[in-house]
């Protein structure tokens, strides 16, 4: 299929739109009109290459991916689509003949947010990824009508609205109304000798929304397969004839609920329950779609490994296991081993965190009133379990059901072919920690793909300043190829590029003060060092060191305001869970640090803390960018891979941090001398547990008990002085993710980062450094390890009819 328009002829297609899709004149158009007609315009652009990729793949009945995800944190989807299709010259332009700016319109595009952080951007990360390799793929998840809450702050406080990024017409996808299918909750299971049957109580149905993710250039186009929940019986007529609207409602509405919003945590039993159904809900739609797509080419379902693979992405479809059984016996009449088979050389499990509370386990009794029949087949899924383990002479005992609940990560991993971690340091802990025994049993299963990002978004997107240094230098290759960033590392030495290269950042960092000028109204030096920790707010990635570590500093310039202090700029960005009582006290006490010492005359310009609102995908872009210093301090041993850790280093950001996550590896990638590690190793960490007491370790630090005492004495919340005394007694409670016990080291890490700041010469050839050595963290090089090591897919992009 051809290119409805020719060459150039953008113009053309935005008047179109703007008069056929939206009804609007030039005159009349607003900046979101001007949008939603830009925005249709690109994407009629990606219809003809999305068509041809799906038949490729049909015509030759290629093995595709099936990428299952609660959560895809895609951000705005117009800029990204522009830049992948190499139009931004030719938008800019066809905007501007009509007076209107083409950065004003992207930024008129809400985030699409669904998804909570790293988890959710990776899967989107892997679809642009996987786009661009030519790699067949559908990602599936579920349309939420409400992303992740927007925040804001009452006096520091944190304030959670409801999000609504449909409000305006949403202009990517295709609604396919026939493509339903029935998804059933409750009732009972019928069984006649060997055959059972599910009788569900409640039916809804669930709806495919279809949205094209073109890759770079767009070389190849997958699908995003998004799920919305439908009543399966529209309206009630009777209850309205007898004028009760409420109740003839009501059954629309509960079905609706499923796909309503995102879960930013459960801690509520009515949660838990939805959030079960939520997880059943995509995962069961997303298997009927896959099996129907491949009957229509294939007859026998135990050949379904040869042509499918499914990609659980952590536990939350991990019903996907028990549910493909069924499919596959009691709807397709396998028999239960050919189905365990068939199934189990299908699916493959991403695990996410080790982080005991956040392992998902689901009450055995709420398992069998929502899914009386996946219950019984977890049931012998669990026998099946059993027997390996006998067999393995281990003398090991994991089992998925224990003390009446269904441990998902057990069930995911007995029902996977592949299990992976998301970096070396945590597939090494989960061999060792919560995987052990299963690992003893399959020590095959478990294998390591450290995560990686997109650079189309996040370098040539985001940073258009340094993609085009970069463009210059060793030419336009890197972007689908980012290990070629290696070419500018012997420019580190050159003073001219560091120049250019620090000149980039400037500019950033000037575009970042400007915007904070204008939003917070609080006026930062693009000179000072913009040192900044974005991230969802969680004890474990110690927000609160780095709180304390602010409030020090400034006690330390209040007492010597004329020594040489290296001037920084601390940005604080994240959202903590509504219901994570502890992560928004460490939020409120933050705010406060920061309206202390932003009022501060004696501290001025030396020291300034910028905590915006609502931190998203499209603050990352700005935020990353303009970054000096990337914090990425999280206990050690507790943060599977991080990511942002990763955007940063690519933008030039040097790092201070643990040896966590991806940290380590890097630090392998960019040189110990260009990075700043601190602190306990994980294994350090395991060992300071015993007889640990947290007021040991502040009795020795001066500078911590100083900042202790403040807050204790309410230096920071004057009107209120005992606010904070809740984030104080949780700490000497129990400080389990051991910031006093790093606190000293942090601080000297700061101190030496701040005399690296002051060498220009010598900070701007590691942030050079830092840039051309982290282009092993490309999602494409991940997915590449997926491709080869899981799913066996090759790629088809390039590869001739
Ligand atoms: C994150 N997990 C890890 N979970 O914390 C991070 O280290 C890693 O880099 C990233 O995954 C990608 O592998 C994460 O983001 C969640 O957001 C959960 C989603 C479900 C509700 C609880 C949080």
């Amino acid at each position: 299929m051809k290119d409805i328009y020719e060459p150039g002829s953008l113009t053309q297609a935005i008047d179109f739109h703007l008069a056929h899709s939206v009804g609007k004149t030039p005159d009349t158009a607003s900046t979101t009109d001007w949008r939603l007609a830009l925005s249709r315009a690109v994407r009629d652009k990606l219809i003809a290459p999305w068509f041809e990729a799906t038949n490729r793949t049909y015509a030759k009945d290629r093995k595709r991916v099936y990428y299952l995800s609660m959560e895809f944190l895609l951000g705005r989807i117009l800029e990204d689509a522009v830049n992948n299709l190499e139009l931004e010259d030719d938008a800019r332009e066809a905007l501007a003949k009509h007076g209107v700016s083409f950065a004003d319109v992207v930024n008129d595009e809400p985030d699409a947010a669904l998804g909570n952080g790293g988890l959710g951007r990776l899967a989107a990360c892997f679809l642009d990824s996987m786009s661009c390799l030519g790699i067949p793929a559908y990602g599936y998840g579920i349309r939420y009508a409400h992303g992740l809450f927007r925040q804001s702050f009452d006096q520091g406080k944190q304030v959670e609205m409801a999000e609504d990024w449909l409000r305006h017409q949403h202009n990517w996808e295709f609604e396919r109304s026939e493509c339903l299918y029935d998804i059933g909750f409750g009732g009972e299971v019928i069984e006649t000798g060997a055959q059972a049957k599910w009788s569900p109580s409640d039916i809804v149905m669930a709806q495919a929304y279809d949205t094209p993710v073109a890759g770079w250039q767009a070389r190849w186009t997958n699908t995003l397969r998004l799920w919305s929940a439908k009543p399966k019986k529209i309206f009630d007529l009777d209850p309205f004839n007898r004028g009760e609207y409420m109740q003839a409602a009501a059954p629309a509405v509960l079905a609706e609920t499923i796909s309503r919003v995102l879960y930013p945590d459960d801690s509520t039993e009515t949660g838990k329950a939805l959030r079960l159904k939520q997880e059943f809900f995509f995962t069961s739609a997303s298997l009927q779609d896959l099996l129907r797509r491949f009957l229509t080419h294939n007859g026998d379902l135990r050949a379904l490994p040869t042509k499918v693979a499914i990609q659980m992405n952590d536990t939350h479809p991990a019903i996907a296991g028990p549910e493909l059984i069924r499919l596959l016996s009691d709807v397709h009449g396998l028999s239960f081993d050919d189905a365990f088979d068939t199934a189990q050389n299908t699916l493959h499990y991403t695990n996410h965190t080790l982080l005991p509370e956040a392992l998902e386990a689901w009450d055995v009794g709420l398992m069998r009133s929502i899914l009386p029949r996946h219950m019984q087949l977890i049931e012998r899924i669990d026998d099946r379990l059993g027997r390996d383990v006998a067999m393995s002479k281990t003398g090991v005992t994991p089992r998925i059901v224990e003390n009446n609940v269904v441990n998902m990560g057990t069930l995911a991993f007995t029902c996977s072919r592949r299990v992976n971690g998301v970096s070396a340091l945590h597939t090494d802990l989960m061999k060792q920690t919560v995987f052990s025994d299963l690992h003893k049993v399959y020590p095959e299963r478990i294998l390591n793909q450290t995560n990686g990002v997109t650079p189309r978004r996040w370098l040539h997107g985001c940073n258009p300043g340094l993609r085009d240094l970069l463009n210059e230098t060793i030419g336009t290759e890197w972007v689908s190829d980012l290990e070629q960033l290696e070419n500018i590392a012997p420019l580190a030495d050159d003073p001219a590029f560091r120049k250019r290269f620090m000149a980039i950042k400037q500019d950033n960092k000037r575009r970042l003060a400007d915007w904070v000028a204008e939003n917070m109204n609080l006026q930062i030096s693009p000179d000072a060092m913009f040192d900044i920790q974005i991230k969802r707010i969680h004890e474990y990635k110690r927000q609160l060191m780095n709180a304390f570590e602010t409030a020090a500093l400034a006690n330390a310039i209040r007492r010597e305001p004329d020594a040489d202090w290296t001037p920084r700029v601390k940005f604080f960005g994240g959202k903590a869970a509504p219901a994570y009582v502890d992560a928004k006290n460490i939020i409120r006490l933050i705010n406060d640090i920061a309206q202390s010492i932003n009022t501060d005359p004696v501290i001025g310009d030396r020291l300034k803390v910028v905590y915006p609102p609502n931190y998203n995908v499209s603050l990352a872009e700005m935020l990353i960018p303009a970054a000096d210093l990337s914090e990425q301090i999280s206990t050690a041993g507790k943060e599977a891979s991080g990511t942002g850790n990763m955007k940063f280093a690519l933008n030039g950001a040097v790092t201070i941090g643990t040896l966590d996550g991806a940290n380590v590896e890097i630090c392998d990638h960019v040189g110990a001398t260009n990075i700043y590690i601190f602190g306990m190793t994980a294994a350090e960490v395991q060992a300071a547990r015993e007889g640990y007491v947290t007021q040991d370790y502040i009795d020795r630090s001066p500078i911590l008990n100083e900042v202790i005492e403040q807050v204790r004495t309410g230096f920071y919340s004057p009107g209120d002085p005992t606010r904070h005394w809740p984030v104080l007694e949780k700490l000497l409670r129990d400080d389990y993710f051991m910031v006093a016990a790093d606190f000293d080291a942090y601080w000297d890490a700061q101190r030496r980062v701040d005399g690296g700041f002051a060498n220009k010469d010598a900070w701007a050839r590691m942030a050079v450094l830092n840039t051309a050595l982290s282009g092993w963290f490309s999602s494409d090089r991940t997915i590449q390890g997926y491709a080869k090591d899981i799913w066996g897919i090759d790629s088809l992009a390039g590869e001739t009819e």
